[in-house]
């Protein structure tokens, strides 16, 4: 089984996560990483990867027409991003939560954005915002085999 029928046949949830050029500039893709880690949730692709305008503009397509979008996507193709697949029951909620408000100044103390950003154009990271998406969004950015099967010890300490 491809991993890519995996993920397309497997009911579990996943959500793309991207730690944005900003966070990779600024130091923080293990404090980004370490968030998800601890909070439990299982991660199946990762990955550095500088983005190219086409990619950019795709995954962004339902902010094409807002003034931001020409500099959104040079502010994603600015330098390398990391590209993340995390799996969990609930996971797209959940990590639009730690994730926080998508202005900074407006995220709650706690989450990432609260924690380490102070603008909407510069908040270092992305999240899925519906499981539909997660799976359209990590079929995006992952080719078939970049995302591993594997199951965590950790999981019969986390889910009972
Ligand atoms: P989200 O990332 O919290 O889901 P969206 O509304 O989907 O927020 O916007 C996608 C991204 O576009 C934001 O994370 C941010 O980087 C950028 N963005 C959104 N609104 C603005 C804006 O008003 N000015 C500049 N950039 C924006
Ligand atoms: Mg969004």
């Amino acid at each position: 089984v491809s991993p890519r029928r995996i993920v397309a046949s497997s009911d579990v949830e996943q959500s793309y996560i991207m730690i944005k050029p900003d966070g990779v500039q600024r130091g923080l893709v293990g404090e980004i990483i370490s968030r998800f880690e601890k909070k439990g949730f299982l991660l199946k692709g990762l990955k550095l990867f500088q983005c190219p305008k086409e990619l950019a503009q795709e995954h962004y397509k339902d902010l094409k027409e807002r003034p931001f979008f020409p500099k959104l996507i040079d502010y994603i193709t600015s330098g390398p991003v990391i590209c993340m697949a995390w799996e969990g029951d609930g996971v797209v909620a959940s990590a639009r939560k730690l994730i926080g408000a998508t202005n900074p100044l407006q995220a709650e103390p706690g989450t990432i954005r609260g924690d380490l950003a102070v603008q909407t154009g510069r908040n270092v990271v992305h999240g899925s915002d519906s499981p539909d998406n997660g799976k359209r969004e990590i079929a995006l950015w992952f080719k078939e085999g970049e995302l591993a099967q594997w199951e965590s010890v950790q999981t019969p300490w986390l889910i009972e």
